[in-house]
């Protein structure tokens, strides 16, 4: 069954000039990007779509990190998309992360782990909504 998720550049990757290449692992992988757009996201969006680690001590870094610069928003769709796109990932701690994996094979900070995937289809069309709210 297709899925949908909304997958971030995250602005160390942007800065980094990874974009490209984490768009290339997605479209090797078989997965459909239906939804591409460079931004730079406001304080209020960036709170609404953490807002599940508001009470967590690195909150305000990540809302600060977020907003630190553009970060590219995709749809991406396919079978399994959801899981799909967290193995290609890697573990959110980079250290931690398989090699092979775009974390494990290009991050070493948990702060600044190059990519965003949403963890649930339903988080994934919370936060789709977010971002793309006509899609
Ligand atoms: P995920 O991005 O792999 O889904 P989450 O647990 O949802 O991971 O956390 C969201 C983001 O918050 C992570 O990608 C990471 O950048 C940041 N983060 C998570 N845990 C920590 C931490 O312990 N210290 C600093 N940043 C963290």
């Amino acid at each position: 069954m297709s899925e949908r998720t909304l997958i971030l550049v995250k602005p160390d990757a942007v800065r980094r000039g990874l974009t490209g290449e984490v768009i290339r692992r997605i479209e090797a992988k078989g997965f459909a990007i239906t939804r591409l757009e460079q931004r730079h996201i406001s304080r209020d969006i960036a709170e609404q779509h953490y807002a599940e680690h508001a009470d967590k001590p690195f909150y305000a870094g990540l809302v600060d990190f977020i907003t630190s610069g553009p970060l590219v928003a995709m749809i991406v769709e396919g079978e399994g998309a959801v899981a799909g796109m967290r193995q290609l990932m890697g573990a959110t701690n980079p250290l931690e992360a398989a090699p092979g994996s775009i974390r494990g094979d290009y991050a070493t900070s948990i702060g600044e782990n190059l990519v965003h995937g949403s963890d649930s289809i339903d988080n994934g069309e919370r936060e789709i909504g977010l971002f793309f709210p006509d899609a």
